[in-house]
């Protein structure tokens, strides 16, 4: 044998020994992150939720979901609603400004319920189911929508489907105190005309249906 050469049992030996190496590096880098030293990732799962639903002016609706799972024990279940054209909202609201329900399985079939009565604006409403864990993790969000096909819109005060300069000056008269109504009157109008929802009307809300007018939203 003349100069370098490697023969083909010690070439098989250095890979052999190059993959050995390499697995007790993986193992040992899994062991760590098992324990603790690195990213765990338990996220508690959702496996299904209610399908989307058309309503034709029911003014409620009950949202579940099932196969919710999780190592440690769900804690809570939590639907988030962001109901049509959010008033003055932007899009970067916290989510703990939206509406929210929560799902209870009262008879432990694994399936979570509640039921959402607020469906009275026209339009798509997002929901977003979370699962959370006993230790406070929470679960990607499972979506599904509810679709309103007979509501009100805001900022239409004389509820005739339109949004228009007739609204305009209803709000204008309403502002000034030129129109009298009554009460049980002002308790229908604020239902599309509160449209940041503070329970009066003013100045915010000329200026939320303004936006809505020219498409703000
Ligand atoms: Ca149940
Ligand atoms: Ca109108
Ligand atoms: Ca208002």
């Amino acid at each position: 044998m003349t100069g370098f050469e490697v023969h083909p049992s010690s070439c098989n030996s250095i890979v052999s020994r190059f993959l050995l190496c390499s697995c007790l590096y993986f193992f040992n880098f899994a062991n760590k992150i098992g324990r603790g030293y690195g990213y765990e990732v338990n996220l508690p799962t959702i496996l299904s939720i209610s399908p989307p639903e058309i309503l034709h002016g029911e003014k409620s609706h009950t949202i579940f979901a099932g196969g919710v799972l999780d190592l440690k024990g769900i804690s809570h279940v939590l639907a988030i609603i962001t109901p049509p054209q959010y008033p003055l909202k932007p899009l970067d609201a916290p989510i703990t400004e939206l509406p929210s329900i929560e799902l209870f399985d009262n008879d432990h079939d694994g399936i979570y319920e509640g039921i959402y009565s607020d469906i009275d604006i026209k339009g798509t409403y997002e929901i977003s189911v979370y699962a959370v864990n006993k230790s406070g993790v929470f679960s990607l969000p499972k979506k599904t929508i509810i679709e309103q096909k007979k509501g009100y819109i805001y900022g239409d005060i004389n509820m005739d489907g339109l949004l228009n300069i007739v609204d305009t000056i209803l709000y204008m008269k309403l502002l000034s105190k030129k129109i009298e109504i009554n009460i049980d009157q002002y308790e229908e109008i604020t239902l599309q005309a509160d449209i940041n929802m503070n329970g009066i009307i003013g100045c915010e809300d000329v200026i939320g249906f303004l936006q809505i007018l020219c498409g703000g939203f």
